[in-house]
Order: C-alpha cells, then sequence, then structure tokens
C-alpha cells in the first residue's frame, strides 16, 4: 500500500491510471481495510499535495442526496485526482466510488467530443460537423416551424436532472428566449410525496441529515441510503453506537436492511395499511402526543375516528404481511422513543397509493409529537437552500411572441413562485408521460424536441411506446456527454461539458451546504456547457433573423454564476461573497437541526393537517385513508429501483465502474425459479405487456417469492433497459405542486421464462 502513495513515481500521476483513482480514494480513506499507516501517510500526502497542484473546489451536481463538495487536484491543465471536501461535515472528505472514478469519466474515451449529425435516425452513421452546421441546422427547424405553426409551440423541452447545477436552469431560459414553447414539467422521482407533505404541513421540509445522532429509534420507509445517500449512513451508525435502533421497512433486504437491528418484510404499495395500523395501536394505548395534537394540529380527532371505524392491528397486518405483534411492537417502541425519526424514501412513493401513504407516516410522525423536534420528524427532502436567482432560467420571449392560449404556468419542484405569479403562455405537458404525449398532442404537434440533462429512453416509461413517439418527430437535438439510447435516437448531438469544465454552483435537497463549483480544466474537444450552447444558438439565431432569440450571445459561465447569488444566500450561509466558497463549502446558519421547530406550519390553518382541505381539493381523501394499490396485472411484481454503482444511466458505462459491475442480473427467489425451472446464470426472459428484457437470472431469497428484481443502469455493452417492462401509469398526487403526477414506477408486474 505505500507505494500507491508515493507521489515521486511518475506513473501514478497520469490521469488515465488506476493509480489516480485509488489514491483518490487512499486520501479520504475510504478503501476498505486502510491500515492506521495509511492514513498517517495520507495526511502528509495532503500537505504535499499543496503547491503541486492547481486545487479547484467542485461540487457533484448528480440527482443524489449527497451533492458532494470536492476539491479538485489538476496538473498541467490534467484533472488528476479528486477527493471530497473536509469543510463539510457531510461530506467528510470522501466521495462515493462513482465520484472517485469522475476522472475516468471526464477522459473517457467514449466521450461525445464534436457536434454530430446521426444520417438516418437510429442507423448508427455518424457524421462529424462543426458547430456552425449544426447550429445553422437547428435554427433553420425553428424558423421553419414558426413559419409553418404561427408559433414555436411545436418545439419543446425535455429535461430533468442529468446535471442540477443552478445555472443548468439556463436551458429553460434559452427556450424562453426563443418564444413560447412547449414543456415537459413535473418529475418522475419523488412528486407524490411532495404533495403528501405539503398537504399535511405546508411544505416539504426535513431536519438537517446530520441530526440523525440524536435520534434514538430510526425508521428507514422505503429507502436504501446504503447505496442512495451513502454519506447519511456514518451518522445513522453513530445514532446506532449511541444506542439508538434502526428498522428498515422495505420488501427487498437491501443493503440497508442488512444494516438493521431489525428488518421488517413488507408487502408493496401496503406501506399506509401498515401506519395505519401502528396509529391505530398507539391511539388504543394512549400513546399518542396529547400536546401536539391540541396545540399544533388540526383533524386529530376525526382521524382517530377513522380509525376506530376502519382500521385493526389483524387487518393491517393480513393486508401488509406485518405480524400484528410487531406491528404493536414497532407502534410502541416509535411512539415511546424521545425521539423517533422516519426517513421516507422515494422508493415508497412511486406507487398508485404512494402519496397518501406519505400521508399516512407522517401522521404517525405528528400524532407522536416527533415533528419539530431535533433527532425526530419526517425527513423527505428539503428545498430551504434554494433560493437563488435563477437569472440564467428567467428570460423574455422575443417581441411579438406568439404563445398557448391556456394561462398555464411552468411549474417544477424547483419552482421558486414569483411575486404577483406572472402567468407563462408555454404548453405545458406531463414528463411522466413523455411517449403519449408526443404521440397525442396536437394543433401544433412537437416537431422538434430539445433534450438536455435527460435521458429518456433510459429513465422514462414505456420504451416500444417512446420509440414509436420518436419516430414522429421531425427533429431530434440531445446535449450529453454519451452516446446512451436517447443519442442513438437523435438526428444532432451536441457535446455537453462535465462538472469539471464549467462554473456553477451546488445545493442539496437533503443536507443543508453550499458548494461552488470551479472550471477546474478547459472544455474537452469541442464540449461546450449547456448555457454556452444557449449562447451560441442564440448567436445563429440572430445571425440569421436580427431579434429572433434573446438570449446572451456571449456567454461567461463564471459571470453567470455569480448572477445567481444574492443577499438571501449570503445571509442564509453568513457569507459576504461567493468568493468565501473558494475556501470550502459553508453550511446554512439553522436556527435549529430540526425543520417545523417551531412548529407553526405553512398549511391554511398554520397547524399541522391531519385532515385537509386542500387535499380534498386536488382529488384525494381529506385524512390520509386506506387506498387499495394497483390491481396486478402480471404474475410477479417487478420492482426496478437505483444501482450502488450508477445512477440512473450515468456512470455504469465508465471502466471502472464496469469492473464492479460487468453484466445486468434479474435477482428472482429461490422457490419461484424452481418453479419455472431457472437456475442461477440461466438467461431468461422477463416479459409482460410493455415489453421483454432478456437478462440472466440470480438467485437470491432476499426478494420475496412474489417478487422480480432488476436495477435501472445503462450498461454500454450490454441489450439491457428496464423500461421495457415498466408502463406511464400515474401514482397519485404530484400535481398541486410539481405541475403533473408521479409515476407508478414500482406497481408493475411481469412474468418470467427460460430464454
Ligand atoms: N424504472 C425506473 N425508472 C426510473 C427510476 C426508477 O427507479 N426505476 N427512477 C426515476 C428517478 S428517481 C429519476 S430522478 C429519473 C432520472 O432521470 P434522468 O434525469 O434522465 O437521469 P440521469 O441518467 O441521471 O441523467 C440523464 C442524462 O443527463 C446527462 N448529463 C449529465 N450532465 C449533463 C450536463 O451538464 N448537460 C447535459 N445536457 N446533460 C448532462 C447524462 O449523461 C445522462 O445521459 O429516472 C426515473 N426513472
Ligand atoms: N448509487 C445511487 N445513488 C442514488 C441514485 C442512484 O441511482 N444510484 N439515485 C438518486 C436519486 S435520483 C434518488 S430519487 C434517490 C433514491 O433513493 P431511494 O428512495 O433510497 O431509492 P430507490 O432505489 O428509488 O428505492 C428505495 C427502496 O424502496 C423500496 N420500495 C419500493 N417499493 C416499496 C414499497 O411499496 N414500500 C416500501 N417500504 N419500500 C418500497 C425498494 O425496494 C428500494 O429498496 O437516490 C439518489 N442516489
Ligand atoms: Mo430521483
Amino acid at each position: 500500500m505505500k507505494k500507491v502513495l508515493d507521489k515521486t513515481e511518475k506513473a501514478d500521476v497520469c490521469p488515465f491510471s488506476r493509480r489516480g483513482f485509488l489514491k483518490g480514494m487512499v486520501a479520504a480513506g475510504v478503501l476498505a481495510s486502510i491500515p492506521a499507516g495509511i492514513l498517517r501517510a495520507n495526511a502528509w500526502e495532503r500537505i504535499h499535495y499543496e503547491g503541486k497542484y492547481d486545487i479547484f473546489r467542485n461540487a457533484c451536481p448528480r440527482n443524489c442526496y449527497d451533492t458532494c463538495s470536492i476539491k479538485s487536484y489538476v496538473k498541467n491543465g490534467v484533472l488528476e485526482f479528486i477527493e471530497g471536501a473536509q469543510e463539510s461535515t457531510f461530506t467528510d472528505g470522501a466521495l462515493c466510488v462513482k465520484g472517485y472514478a469522475y476522472p475516468r469519466r471526464v477522459y473517457s474515451p467514449d466521450r461525445i467530443k464534436y457536434p454530430m449529425k446521426q444520417v438516418g435516425r437510429g442507423t448508427g452513421n455518424w457524421k462529424r460537423i462543426s458547430w456552425d452546421e449544426a447550429l445553422t441546422e437547428i435554427a433553420e427547424k425553428i424558423f421553419e416551424i414558426k413559419k409553418k405553426d404561427g408559433s414555436l409551440l411545436g418545439m419543446a423541452l425535455d429535461k430533468y436532472s442529468g446535471n442540477f447545477g443552478i445555472t443548468h436552469y439556463g436551458v429553460e431560459g434559452m427556450m424562453s428566449s426563443l418564444g413560447y414553447t412547449s414543456r415537459f414539467v413535473g418529475t418522475p422521482c419523488w412528486p407524490a410525496g411532495i404533495d403528501a407533505q405539503n398537504f399535511d404541513m405546508g411544505n416539504m421540509w426535513c431536519n438537517d441529515p446530520e441530526d440523525f445522532v440524536k435520534a434514538k429509534y430510526i425508521i428507514v420507509w422505503g429507502g436504501n441510503p446504503a447505496w442512495n445517500s451513502v454519506h447519511t449512513m456514518k451518522f445513522i451508525y453513530e445514532a446506532q453506537e449511541r444506542g439508538a435502533k434502526l428498522v428498515v421497512i422495505d420488501p427487498l433486504l437491501t443493503q440497508t436492511a442488512a444494516k438493521a437491528d431489525l428488518y421488517v418484510r413488507i408487502k408493496t404499495s401496503q406501506d399506509g395499511v401498515l401506519a395505519l395500523g401502528m396509529a391505530r395501536h398507539i391511539v388504543d394505548k394512549g400513546l399518542f402526543d396529547p400536546e401536539f395534537v391540541e396545540k399544533y394540529s388540526k383533524g386529530f380527532e376525526d382521524f382517530v375516528s377513522y380509525l376506530k371505524e376502519n382500521v385493526s392491528v389483524e387487518w393491517a397486518a393480513e393486508q401488509s404481511g406485518v405480524p400484528a405483534e410487531l406491528i404493536r411492537q414497532l407502534a410502541e417502541e416509535y411512539a415511546k422513543a424521545e425521539p423517533g425519526t422516519i426517513w421516507a424514501g422515494y422508493g415508497l412513493q412511486r406507487h398508485m397509493n404512494g402519496g397518501v401513504n406519505v400521508r399516512a407516516i407522517d401522521a404517525l410522525a405528528a400524532m407522536t409529537g416527533n415533528i419539530g423536534k431535533e433527532g425526530g420528524g419526517v425527513r423527505y427532502g428539503h428545498l430551504q437552500t434554494w433560493g437563488f436567482n435563477y437569472s440564467a432560467m428567467v428570460q423574455k420571449q422575443p417581441e411579438g411572441s406568439v404563445g398557448y392560449l391556456g394561462k398555464d404556468k411552468i411549474k417544477s419542484e424547483f419552482t421558486i413562485e414569483q411575486e404577483g405569479g406572472a402567468a407563462y403562455a408555454d404548453r405545458t405537458i406531463n414528463i411522466n408521460k413523455l411517449a403519449e404525449s408526443i404521440l397525442t398532442t396536437d394543433e401544433p404537434p412537437i416537431r422538434l424536441l430539445w433534450v438536455a440533462c435527460k435521458n429518456p429512453f433510459g429513465q422514462d416509461f414505456d420504451r416500444p411506446k417512446l420509440q414509436k413517439a420518436f419516430d414522429k418527430l421531425e427533429m431530434v437535438v440531445v446535449v450529453d456527454q454519451f452516446f446512451n439510447e436517447t443519442v442513438q435516437n437523435a438526428d444532432i448531438v451536441l457535446p455537453s461539458t462535465t462538472l469539471f469544465e464549467e462554473y456553477t454552483v451546488n445545493v442539496s435537497y437533503w443536507h443543508y451546504w453550499l458548494s461552488i463549483n470551479e472550471k477546474a480544466i478547459p472544455e474537452q474537444y469541442e464540449a461546450r456547457s449547456d448555457l454556452q450552447i444557449g449562447a451560441m444558438l442564440s448567436k445563429k439565431m440572430n445571425e440569421l433573423e436580427a431579434g429572433s432569440c434573446t438570449f446572451p450571445q456571449i456567454m461567461d459561465t463564471k459571470v453567470w454564476m455569480e448572477k445567481e447569488f444574492n443577499e438571501g444566500i449570503y445571509k442564509y450561509f453568513g457569507i459576504k461573497s461567493w468568493q468565501d466558497l473558494r475556501s470550502g463549502p459553508k453550511k446554512a446558519k439553522l436556527p435549529s437541526s430540526a425543520s417545523w421547530h417551531d412548529r407553526k406550519f405553512a398549511t391554511p390553518s398554520g397547524k399541522y393537517e391531519f385532515s385537509s382541505d386542500l387535499a380534498a381539493d386536488y382529488g384525494h381523501t381529506k385524512l390520509p385513508e386506506y387506498k387499495v394499490r394497483r390491481k396486478a396485472y402480471d404474475k410477479f411484481r417487478v420492482l426496478t429501483p437505483h444501482t450502488q454503482f450508477g445512477l440512473h444511466s450515468q456512470f455504469v458505462n465508465i471502466d471502472y465502474m464496469e469492473d464492479f459491475n460487468k453484466e445486468p442480473f434479474v435477482y428472482i427467489n429461490p422457490v419461484a425459479a424452481k418453479a419455472k425451472n431457472i437456475a442461477d446464470g440461466d438467461m431468461v426472459k422477463v416479459f409482460n405487456k410493455v415489453g421483454n428484457v432478456t437478462v440472466k437470472a440470480k438467485l437470491t431469497d432476499n426478494v420475496a417469492e412474489d417478487v422480480i428484481l432488476m436495477y435501472e443502469a445503462w450498461f454500454r455493452k450490454a441489450d439491457f433497459n428496464v423500461q421495457n417492462l415498466v408502463d406511464d401509469e400515474s401514482s397519485d398526487m404530484g400535481s398541486f405542486k410539481t405541475g403533473a403526477p408521479g409515476v407508478a414506477i414500482h406497481d408493475q408486474f411481469a412474468d418470467i421464462a427460460k430464454a
């Protein structure tokens, strides 16, 4: 090991070497069994690095709880290795495995290097073109659409979470600069839970995750942080060391469940039932918090009546598959804990009854007085730190732009409502029904689709239908870094920079740290950031027709990053200027680590609402009542949750990740496999009404007998895509706060047979 750290050796500073990767991991003490001597050497190393490298501040912009603060080491313009920032007590000097592989992503030979045109969509016949040619072709299409339709509503933007850097909202700005267009709104990720918490409390707001250490009882409910939020686990472990009990409720025995003191296997979609059963027992035993329900809540009596008339522990046991005795035990332990906390994961709410199930869980926390306490709460997410200017996003349409007659307002979960609420006249379409909408939207139809920070073929639903939809489009432009399946269905691909090649600023929807992202290396090949591409398109549009685009034509990402800051941000983070972030990330100055610490809720009544009129206005029950789950449409339930060594379609294609994750599998219980005559390692076909996937089987009793499991991921060498098995059925909630309902991603079914 000592040798790995020997910096005097020439070979190990090559960015393409496995050494650089190891060094990053060692630098932050991440390699599993690091002897103490190495850690001491590591401290020596750090001092040694100063002066030898240009050191930059970066932040991981992926859609991940952890949004890590990064320190990057550059020599002669080459990014050699990176480590987690030590200044952040959340990142705590360590990255995840994917993070350490970033230099391999930057210098991957597979990166899209130049603008390219595909001669015949889907043929793979790519031809390198110049930026000028690419932009001219796109601009001419835009003019053609305006001429044909009298508006630009035939141009649509499909963007989501490939890069959450704040200036990336400049893509939306670029669209506004062109005119009124069609926008896919909503989110495939967490909308049902967002609405649920808004109905109950008036906002989605979670405690600082670092205060997990203060919890005495932790329920991780429908989440898998051991893979999906690795940095939070250290706080959970510390709580356990201080005597807290960790309970994991999940239909799968996950890596998080493996760390738990108690694993509860639940039938999928039946979390509301379990929460209601626990609530009934708490009422029966008088274990609720009289002060909270009297002073700070509305509708508790109605909730109790509902429970007494409709819910019994035995019924909940039968429905959820969790034994009655265990429901009673969980209820009593949680209610008596001082405090108890629940982490409501996003997997939990990707169901047709997902929103109301989150409401039932919120109710459990409220009735036991666990909301507003340090170490307590129902942790789902928050947007408290997102108060930027969104200068890049807010752009004016050119004079005389014709818009949609409806006064739809653009919404996303990150929308900061503007004073006065100016109504946009873009046409808004449910992001979760991309295929269906392209096929059915008319007057005008969608002709030109601009895709950025999104991989619909990898991440959206009903892939066979999406193929038909793309075939209908007149032009598809994709801005990305790799030739993924969406790019394969594009006419023009524009190369995007990686996070190290631009300035931006990042915050998290989970922790409370703010990080600057500096440009550490030049743009690689001909890659440009989303903002720069907007400016280049604007220049070309105006060249061809003056006044046709209002987006700035010269773009310095540093200047645009500066424009995102305001006094509110400075005050919240206790800094004087964004320059202060050059010395490291900063944490918000929180009056308490607890959300709702003053128990003043943002609901219409100002109280926690067990009974919500607003929920009724949106077509839901006022109370968090039991809602029957989706009827099975095939033999097994199919779960397609998130993978360990990838983030959605990102990372698994990087060579180091392929070392960990060579090929995809379907996981099946041995009993179910036997009935189907399937042995471990057999090639099998998983099929349903949407489509099919052929993949290798792995037998494990980590999954129940009626469940088959595949992790969503893009393998560049395998023809594997879980979206062949996932339809676009909506979840119950999401329209209130995000503009469209979520997707019942985990309410899917399929059969399996030997291939
Ligand atoms: N079956 C199934 N489907 C799911 C889920 C599931 O659990 N199961 N999860 C859902 C969830 S939770 C989410 S959040 C979505 C995620 O859906 P997406 O947001 O589409 O997912 P990603 O794969 O993270 O990112 C999309 C693309 O952005 C690109 N990208 C990265 N950086 C940049 C940049 O700076 N500029 C541009 N232009 N592009 C960039 C990446 O290379 C990638 O191709 O998927 C959803 N789909
Ligand atoms: N390594 C890695 N990290 C990531 C991501 C990634 O792709 N890879 N994605 C990021 C993003 S965008 C997101 S949204 C988060 C997701 O973070 P999580 O919510 O933790 O992740 P998921 O994989 O969507 O689902 C978590 C668990 O929900 C369970 N689940 C499914 N249905 C039910 C149900 O009905 N009841 C219960 N109790 N459990 C159920 C699944 O079995 C799964 O174990 O992670 C982020 N972090
Ligand atoms: Mo997500």
